[in-house]
């Protein structure tokens, strides 16, 4: 039943939490940690690379949901510079998603004006992992709706520590003095230049932690956990995030 109202254009499950949002105050940048998705397939008795593929086709279902709220930026947390620890057949599999998701939907993203960037170290991916991403950045060059960006081999520490080397050198070349340092130039060094820092982070699977996540970048972020495993996760908790982040930022603002 609920197939056949999509069908004709009928309503979806977020569409209670969709009417309770103020188009006016939607954030410019909402960065998602993707997490649970091995746990969610373990519990279903399936190997832990089918919860990544379940993650996969939930991706465009969240980035669909960004766009109808006029989002800027959406960063997606698809791998880090630990998960490389992980069973070698499990990093392969997930190496190969960017590859099975781009001929799947990059139409549906073209179609939506969404433009589609990567924040992360491009050495030390596959060549057809690498090849994939830069198809999709570049059939969507041209588009100016919403950010999808992918953090892809991205790790917050490892960022900082090239940043504070790029400025040292450049200290040691008479090219910068030590007063030139302050927090703007340091964020320019950053992966995520010029994006703007996310205002919510969202993570799924129960875990409270940040690993390693933006740790710069989310210093002013608000955010959002829920026990639900990302494949799990659909438009109606994405919604009730944003308007958990409005009912906290018109807190703020009444003071
Ligand atoms: C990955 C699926 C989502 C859940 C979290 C981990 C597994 C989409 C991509 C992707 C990345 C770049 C790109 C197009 C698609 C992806 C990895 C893992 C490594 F241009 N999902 N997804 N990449 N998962």
């Amino acid at each position: 039943m609920k197939q056949f109202k999509r069908w004709f254009g009928g309503r979806s499950e977020g569409d209670e939490a969709l009417a309770g949002i103020d188009m006016d105050n939607i954030p410019d940048h909402v960065a998602v940690i993707m997490d649970g998705n091995g746990r969610w397939a373990q519990k279903r008795g399936l190997p832990r690379v089918a919860g990544h593929h379940s993650g996969m086709k939930n991706v465009k279902k969240i980035t669909m949901a960004a766009n109808t709220l006029g989002i800027r930026v959406l960063t997606l947390y698809a791998f880090s510079t630990e998960n490389w620890k992980r069973p070698k057949e499990e990093v392969d599999y997930l190496m190969k998603l960017p590859m099975e998701f781009f001929p799947k939907e990059i139409d549906e993203l073209v179609a939506n004006n969404v433009q589609i960037r990567m924040t992360g170290w491009r050495e030390g991916l596959p060549d057809y992992t690498l090849k994939a991403v830069e198809d999709a950045i570049e059939r969507t060059r041209h588009n100016d709706g919403l950010i999808l960006n992918f953090a892809l081999n991205y790790g917050s520490r490892k960022e900082m520590i090239a940043g504070i080397r790029s400025i040292a050198e450049r200290v040691k070349r008479n090219e910068l003095e030590l007063e030139d340092i302050d927090e703007s130039l340091f964020a320019k060094t950053l992966l995520t230049d010029p994006l703007p820092d996310p205002d919510l982070l969202i993570r799924t699977s129960g875990e409270l932690r940040i690993s390693n996540f933006m740790l710069w970048q989310l210093a002013y972020s608000e955010l959002w956990f829920t026990d639900l495993y990302w494949p799990d996760f659909t438009e109606k908790e994405f919604y009730e995030a944003i308007i958990e982040y409005q009912r906290r930022a018109r807190r703020y603002g009444g003071l």
